[in-house]
């Protein structure tokens, strides 16, 4: 199962450490498509590769396109991230978005009102597992 996670970079890196352990998390149930997005160096490493933003995008989508499922940490508000999640419900893949309600800025509507997007609210990555794994099980089956 490929697995295209999804979290803020340009939108703010302050959760990297957590998108790092839920990248983790998700590597025991297939395989993560965008590990980079766990590491705090991903821009420079990038830019220092020659790697244009045309590039990025480009890299991206065709791992979006490769994706069976979409795991979002949606808590930093990320227009690349919205970006991706809209991209994901017009391919037709099952999204999952992860928020943590202590954050700073409120869930967009039109991520939680989508039908498409399932939502978790949660605290620590810990309490993830059952959620992660009925979700992953589910769109390895659809
Ligand atoms: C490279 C050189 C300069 O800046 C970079 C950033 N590199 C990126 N590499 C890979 N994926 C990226 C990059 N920037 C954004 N993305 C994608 O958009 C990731 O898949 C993230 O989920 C999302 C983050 O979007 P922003 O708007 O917060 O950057």
């Amino acid at each position: 199962m490929d697995i295209y996670f999804a979290g803020s970079i340009r939108g703010g890196q302050s959760d990297v450490e957590l998108y790092a352990e839920l990248i983790e998390l998700l590597n025991e149930y297939g395989t993560v498509l965008t590990e980079h997005v766990g590491t705090e160096t991903v821009q420079e490493e990038e830019t220092q590769a020659g790697m244009t933003d045309h590039d990025i995008h480009e890299q991206d989508l065709a791992w979006l396109r490769q994706a069976d499922a979409v795991v979002a940490e949606v808590s930093t508000p990320s227009l690349g991230v919205g970006y991706e999640l809209g991209r994901a419900v017009e391919l037709g893949t099952p999204i999952h978005c992860l928020y943590r309600p202590e954050a700073e800025h409120d869930l967009s509507a039109m991520i939680r009102g989508c039908d498409d997007i399932e939502v978790t609210e949660y605290d620590q990555p810990t309490e993830l597992s059952e959620t992660l794994a009925e979700f992953l099980e589910a769109a390895e089956s659809a």
